[in-house]
């Protein structure tokens, strides 16, 4: 096992569209537990493959209280999305300390193979709902910042590059 950086935004890699698992083999296994590790000790609920530099459709989550339900998704795909969308606040393990509201679909249903290649199909509401919608932006190259306003964007850039230039010097 092995915690992975996590790319920060605004890094272009977080803006790659991940290619879908074709092996299931031990390297995917071992990315997984590592992911699983990475997301736990960065204490998310979630982390997709994207966020690690890898660039393929693999995600994990837990929603769970206990933080010992791990909920693995390769090849996740949405199948439905609820008509009725909310607003809820929203972070990001690579946009950190920052928080805004994203509008999103209250419930959805998805389909995903675990890590094995079994296929799972997932119904979910609440934070899982939000989650999954989330990751599988990650997935598409795209972060929760890019809902917001333009101005709202670049004052969060200017904010986290300054904070990444004070810790390297
Ligand atoms: O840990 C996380 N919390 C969170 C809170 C509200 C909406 C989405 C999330 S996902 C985030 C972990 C993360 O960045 N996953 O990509
Ligand atoms: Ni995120």
């Amino acid at each position: 096992m092995a915690l992975l950086p996590i790319l920060c935004y605004p890094d272009p890699r977080l803006n790659t569209v991940a290619k879908p698992v074709a092996q299931f083999d031990a390297g995917l296994r071992s990315l997984v537990d590592d992911m699983l590790q990475t997301m736990y000790e960065a204490e998310g609920v979630g982390l997709a493959a994207t966020q690690v530099n890898v660039h393929q459709r693999v995600v994990v989550i837990d929603t769970s209280e206990t933080r010992n339900q791990p909920l693995v998704l390769i090849n996740p795909q949405i199948t439905w999305l609820s008509p009725e969308r909310l607003k809820g606040e929203e972070g990001c393990l690579s946009v950190p300390g920052i928080y805004d509201g994203v509008e999103r679909a209250v419930a959805v249903k998805a389909q995903a193979m675990d890590v094995k290649g079994q296929m799972q199909q997932i119904e979910a509401q609440g934070m899982l709902a939000v989650c999954i919608q989330h990751e599988l932006d990650h997935l598409m190259g795209k972060v929760f910042v890019e809902y917001l306003s333009p101005l709202k964007r670049n004052r969060i850039k200017t904010k986290i590059l300054k904070a990444q230039r004070s810790e390297d010097s």
